[in-house]
């Protein structure tokens, strides 16, 4: 992509209405712009960052047995007055009536439209366990959306469901999420402390959320300093993790066997996913049953699991950045590379510029190249705040003698090589 022809409106001024710093860069860097309080345009910077951590998470689900489905932002209220949620929910819940004035509602999660999916294509213990999930909007009339698409009202959620024949076997699907979850922060560089919760809204009686370490978090949470260690580790053993203590806000609170203070890390968290394992509740409101291998009827056990997508944007920006801003691990990256032609009217560094950006292109590589006629300075600055992981500048003196500077966003670290050398460290 050429930055002539994009579209990424940088801002210069820090934007005085956004308190932490990933809502302000997010701001900068043309990721996001307001339309409502909470409601949020996705720019094409930003968008490409949602997509990156949509793929990661949908690539691990596939591959713990998830089986992706679309379900509706819209749903009808009757489902929530069969599982006794719809009057509960309260005020949280946008409530809309169509021309025929029937009650309906925007999705602040789905349990109850997945439970109506599974009633009515689903009869036999044959075919369960099954998993399934979707990634799509939700609204929740929050009191207070703040931190931008932190606490928003619309927001991307992935959220999954499991239905399974006993509990053995729920345990088994919970705990392979829960596995699951570990393995998709990992991936995004992400340091996750998964934390006892309290299950709320969503109700049931085993519930962690995962929370990632940061002081502008929302949770306080408090957890073993063992735990770290632990978690460092490749093939995590998770019964093992289980028994550490850790919890967040009320369930710490009210939990009657908390360690004492000096063998606990207090610190603050950023609640980037959530599961739950609540058995029947739903499919007994429901009335949700299948026949088991004797042909009697079942209801079958539930478990819900929940990952802020468009959340962990800015969890990711708030754990990896500096005064210059963010610095996106190559995962997430909305470009990888940037090019900075520091000489636009200097004949030989633009023909190395163009030819390095055709050739990275051949190669899949996403490169966002400054071909803009801006002083240095800015073009600089501007690959800095949007955190592009590599920048390849180039000048004419370099170019004079076929020399390009490869810089590391996360180090700053700078060094001069052939294009060849560059690409071969990029592929
Ligand atoms: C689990 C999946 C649920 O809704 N039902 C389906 C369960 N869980 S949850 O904890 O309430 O939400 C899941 C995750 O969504 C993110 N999240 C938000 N992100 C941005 N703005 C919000 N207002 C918001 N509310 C929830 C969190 O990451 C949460 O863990």
């Amino acid at each position: 992509m050429k930055l002539s022809q994009y579209f990424l409106p940088l801002l210069k001024e820090t934007p005085n209405d956004a308190q932490i710093v990933s809502h302000r860069l997010m701001l900068r860097a043309g990721m996001i712009r307001q339309l409502q309080s909470g409601i949020y345009n996705w720019l094409p910077l930003g968008l490409r960052v949602l997509k990156k951590i949509e793929t990661i998470i949908r690539d691990e689900m596939d591959k713990a047995g998830g089986l992706e489905i679309l379900m509706p932002t819209i749903q009808p209220a009757e489902l929530w007055q069969e599982s006794g949620r719809y009057d509960a929910y309260g005020k949280e819940m946008l409530r809309i009536k169509d021309r025929h004035e029937r009650e309906m509602l925007y999705g602040p999660t789905a349990e109850e439209v997945v439970s109506d999916i599974f009633r009515k294509n689903i009869k036999s213990y044959k075919d369960l366990p099954k998993n399934l999930y979707n990634i799509q909007w939700k609204f929740r009339d929050e009191i207070r959306p703040r931190f931008g698409v932190m606490r928003g009202r619309e927001f991307l959620m992935k959220d999954a469901y499991s239905f399974d024949m006993d509990f053995e076997s729920a345990k088994k699907s919970y705990d392979s999420m829960y596995k699951t979850y570990l393995k998709i922060f990992k991936r995004m560089g992400l340091k996750v402390i998964p934390v006892q919760a309290d299950s709320g809204a969503i109700g049931g009686n085993l519930s962690h959320e995962f929370q990632v370490l940061a002081q502008t978090g929302e949770s306080e949470i408090y957890y073993e300093k063992e735990l770290e260690t632990l978690l460092l580790q490749d093939e995590i053993d998770i019964e093992k993790l289980q028994k550490y203590y850790a919890a967040a806000d009320e369930k710490h609170e009210t939990q009657e066997n908390k360690l004492p203070p000096h063998k606990l890390n207090k610190t603050r968290g950023i609640e980037v996913g959530h599961v739950f394992y609540f058995g029947t509740k739903y499919s007994k409101a429901m009335n949700i049953t299948v026949k088991n291998n004797k042909g009697e009827d079942v209801f079958p056990e539930m478990g819900s699991y929940g990952i802020g997508v468009s959340r962990l944007v800015a969890a990711i920006i708030e754990a990896n950045h500096d005064e210059n801003g963010i610095i996106w691990p190559d995962s997430v990256a909305p470009f990888k590379v940037g090019i900075i032609n520091l000489k636009t009217n200097d004949e030989s560094s633009t023909k190395m510029c163009d030819e390095i950006y055709v050739k990275l292109r051949e190669k899949n590589i996403e490169v966002l190249y400054d071909d803009r006629e801006e002083s240095t300075g800015a073009k600089f600055a501007a690959q800095d705040l949007i955190g592009t992981p590599y920048q390849i500048i180039i000048g004419p003196r370099g170019a004079a003698v076929g020399k390009l500077e490869l810089k590391k966003r996360a180090t700053g670290e700078k060094v001069e090589m052939l294009p060849e050398m560059a690409l071969g460290k990029l592929v």
